[in-house]
């Protein structure tokens, strides 16, 4: 069985106010060029997307001509779409039987009715161009812990996840009697991931340990932290496929889709085929110097080349005024985008003792966590400690939880 594996689109997003479709428009015709190269048996889509749970009208439009399309260069390919967090899966599951007719599955949600838990949606037969099952995709959207079902009145609630888990797969057991290879699509941080790019200031993540799930697969695709990579484990071959597209500066690393070769019993063979990105995010210079060197390199810039930028300045006490003013000056007749700047303070807090300042510049980067932080450590001199981090971290996710 052969899978093009991909995830963490956030079609839609807005980075910094640009709007990125020619960015998103670029990575699904290469996908679509990709497909018809490659004639995958199965394409999984492993969560996020979009980057908001309330697309625009357009970005809509944006995914489902361009997934039709997709579907066209290999008919015969099943393509299998679940939710994210960053996803609406109500949204996501409105033209889920209208998407069927294209061999096309969306999986949003664990659906219940009459108390029962439908665990044959998320159980999907592969076949191949002749019509012969090949193997099976036990497609999981993202769940929190505490959401999962329970699978019966008895079930312990912290257990919740692993029983569902437990009965999932029982059931694919049944249905594949012939031992075909299994991919399971799940949108979850696993324990011990590099989560390179990510900001875990605006909140902590759920950690899985892999040898806590108790599905019997030979691939598990994964979505969800956006830098490609393995998953090391003794028996299980697991993987991030990253994100096609940066979705922040600190993603900067190359971005590929994934195809995997599956047989029953043997590694998972997988090469990865790079994605590029037309607007390039750059960090403007590499090395932290000053505001003065800086405004050189920004005036330097072909007034022909696209990227978006963040400027990395070094913190000094006398850091000029107006500075994103001038910054966004020196590249106004340019196709360079200003996003935003990146403190280097590494120097400015060796100081110790010396009250440590910020300049609005540098306040309005910076999360509720960082900031806090800051005062604490200006307040008492030390820094502040783990458990008071986790508490706030709960608070920011509550209030976030509270507002999407
Ligand atoms: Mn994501």
């Amino acid at each position: 069985m052969k899978i093009l594996h991909t995830s963490d689109w956030h079609l839609g997003q807005e980075f910094y106010s640009y709007d990125r479709t020619e960015e998103h428009t670029s990575f699904l015709n290469q996908l679509k060029q990709i497909v018809a190269d490659e004639h995958p048996d199965v394409l999984v889509v492993c969560g996020d997307i979009y980057h908001n749970a309330s697309p625009s009208n357009a970005t809509m439009k944006l995914f489902t001509d361009h997934l039709i399309q997709i579907q066209e260069k290999c008919p015969s390919m099943k393509i299998i779409v679940t939710a994210g967090n960053h996803d609406s899966s109500a949204r996501l599951e409105t033209a889920r039987n209208l998407w069927k007719k294209f061999n096309i599955e969306m999986i949003g949600h664990i659906e219940k009715a009459d108390n029962e838990i439908n665990f044959d949606q998320h159980i999907i037969r592969v076949n191949n161009s002749d019509g012969n099952p090949i193997g099976f995709v036990v497609a999981m959207p993202h769940v929190f812990p505490q959401s999962f079902p329970l699978v019966s009145e008895d079930t312990p609630r912290e257990q919740r996840q692993y029983a569902f888990w437990q009965e999932l797969n029982n059931r694919l057991n049944q249905a594949n009697p012939d031992k075909l290879p299994v991919v399971m699509m799940a949108h979850m941080a696993i324990t011990g991931c590099n989560i390179t790019g990510h900001d875990e200031s605006r909140g902590g993540m759920d950690y899985t340990p892999i040898d806590s799930i108790p599905v019997d697969y030979d691939y598990m695709a994964l979505g969800h932290i956006h830098c490609p990579q393995n998953i090391k484990s003794d028996d299980k071959h697991a993987r991030y496929c990253g994100t096609p597209i940066p979705v922040s500066f600190d993603e900067n690393y190359e971005h590929s889709v994934s195809i995997v070769q599956l047989a029953s019993g043997a590694e998972p063979k997988i090469k990865t085929i790079k994605i590029d990105n037309p607007i390039p995010l750059v960090t403007i210079p590499k090395n932290a110097a000053s505001f003065k060197d800086v405004l050189e390199e920004l005036v330097a810039i072909s007034n022909d080349q696209q990227m978006y930028v963040r400027l990395n300045i070094k913190f000094d006490q006398d850091v000029p005024r107006l500075i994103r003013e001038q910054a966004i000056e020196a590249l106004k007749d340019k196709q360079a985008r200003f996003c935003t700047i990146k403190w280097d303070r590494s120097e400015a807090t060796a100081n110790n003792g010396q009250q440590v300042l910020i300049a609005t510049e540098e306040m309005i980067t910076k999360s509720p966590i960082e900031i806090a932080k800051l005062h604490y450590e200006r307040v008492n001199g030390s820094e502040m400690g783990q458990d008071m981090i986790d508490m706030l971290n709960e608070v920011i996710n509550s209030i976030n939880n509270h507002e999407s």
